[in-house]
């Protein structure tokens, strides 16, 4: 990394790539063997499956030991999507890769197809990262990031009090409930362009952001045609990282939103929060070389790769950018509109999530309650559910529902007939945003903030099903 040795997982296929690449009409027959020293599970974000292949811990997908393996058959859906590890904190060590659905329409358009898998990168070891958020010992951050996953909330409402005390509990009640307000650590705080309030983001100083694994110092370089028809796959592989896509001196249109179809919106300059994807067509009128830059939401860094035409001459581009970039926003959510919607009709049941937490005490908490201690969102067969999500908290937060595409009906209290997707951001200091979905696959079902440092300090709950068994 930039010249200096780093240690890092890889997910790669019988061939040596990075993820797999699946044909149209095909099924997701996949053995998935593990080779390192450590338990590890990997979750297939974004897809559909029974919740027993979910890839989430818990009792039911228990993770892998060292070299044992576990085969998986389901039949996928098209788009872009991607995997990533679910246990403890081997994400933020690259233990992730793309997961690309093909369909017939798709294949027809005959555009060639980029990959840009963006990450955020430390030398330093992700349990001292966590550690130093927490103020825990590495160690004890290490104790506890190894447990979250694997504890499966109580089988009904929490306890009036704690059966075992984890760490986090421990830590938690001797520190006391963080409120609205937030110190700051490691992180950045920044001011929001439309409220002129300060908001947290980017609770982590990383020495690097990646796109494909490379940095802007020796970016990858994709051949493309001097009138080439592209479809650019951007994944936000990061564990705590937003960014905005800069097309530079392109107009590109983005055409689906975490693998579902959306209506084109033109542009180029798209925000894209953690775990979202964004399918974007580029068609080049002229030869050249053609920066595709992510830069980090709050700052000036960026990384990225160029596309380039034959013989174009291709010059060293800065990582740290003219500009500051904004805090993410739900500007292009509000643009977006579903090819497929779900068809009207009333709900049969609404949630309220409240999202809250701070830097100090470190802890992120749904609804007030923390990780595994939570009461689960029950839902049944059948339903038409919907989730208001409101943030009380400085900071935003992508939410990613596990086993259901849902679609955005409202941002900010103003309805919309948006994007079907799986992760939506929800943005701070009481910025909304209202799902919906069909409860069509019965299980139990992880619901999360996907910042990786969030999710392993509370922010995490289960939209459960009824009459599903509770196994031990
Ligand atoms: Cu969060």
């Amino acid at each position: 990394m930039n010249g200096r040795a780093a240690r890092v997982f890889r997910l790669t296929n019988e061939t040596g790539q990075p993820g797999i690449t699946l044909l149209p009409g095909g099924r997701f027959g996949v053995t998935l063997v593990n080779h390192i020293d450590s338990h590890t599970i990997i979750h297939w974000h974004g897809q559909l499956p029974p919740w027993t292949q979910d890839g989430f811990p818990w009792p039911q997908t228990p993770p892998l030991s060292p070299a044992s393996s576990k085969t998986y058959d389901y039949v996928p859906i098209p788009g872009t999507y991607w995997m990533h590890s679910h246990q403890g904190l081997q994400q933020q060590s690259l233990m992730t890769a793309p997961l690309i659905v093909h369909d017939v329409a798709e294949l027809r358009e005959d555009r060639q197809e980029i990959i840009l898998m963006l990450h955020d990168f430390s030398f330093r070891p992700p349990d001292e990262l966590l550690a130093g958020l927490t103020g825990q010992t590495p160690s004890a951050a290490h104790a506890m990031a190894r447990e979250v996953e694997n504890v499966a909330a109580p089988a009904v409402g929490p306890p009036a009090t704690a059966p075992s005390m984890s760490m986090r509990g421990m830590m938690h009640d001797m520190k006391g409930m963080g409120g609205m307000m937030s110190g700051h650590r490691d992180g950045m705080s920044s001011m929001d362009g439309t409220t002129g309030m300060r908001m947290d983001i980017n609770d982590i100083a990383y020495d690097a952001f990646l796109a494909n694994d490379r940095t802007l110092a020796d970016p990858e370089v994709v051949r493309v045609e001097r009138r080439g028809r592209m479809r650019l796959r951007v994944i936000n592989g990061a564990s705590s990282s937003q960014f905005w896509i800069d097309l530079g001196g392109l107009t590109g249109q983005v055409v689906a939103v975490d693998g579902h179809a959306v209506h084109p919106v033109t542009g180029s300059r798209f925000p894209l929060a953690i775990a979202q994807r964004l399918d974007i067509l580029v068609d080049l009128s002229a030869p050249g070389a053609f920066p595709i830059l992510a830069c980090l939401e709050g700052s000036r860094r960026c990384t990225g790769l160029v596309l380039a035409t034959q013989g174009a001459r291709v010059t060293r581009i800065g990582e740290t950018g003219l500009d500051q970039m904004q805090p993410l926003d739900n500007s292009l959510e509000t643009r977006l509109a579903a090819m497929e919607p779900l068809r009207p009709r009333e709900p049969d049941l609404v949630h309220r999530v409240v999202l809250s937490g701070g830097m100090k005490p470190y802890s992120w908490s749904l609804n007030g309650e923390l990780w595994p201690r939570i009461t689960p969102l029950m839902l049944a067969k059948g339903q038409r559910v919907e989730i208001e999500l409101i943030n009380h908290s400085m900071m935003a937060h992508p939410m990613h529902l596990h086993g259901h595409a849902f679609q955005v009906i409202a941002v900010n209290g103003k309805p919309i007939n948006g994007a079907v997707r799986d992760t939506v951001l929800v943005t701070p200091m009481k910025g909304s945003v209202r799902i919906a979905f069909d409860a069509d696959n019965p299980g139990r079902w992880p619901f999360h903030c996907h910042n990786l440092y969030h999710m392993m300090t509370g922010m995490m709950m289960e939209c459960r099903y009824q009459g599903i068994a509770i196994q031990r």
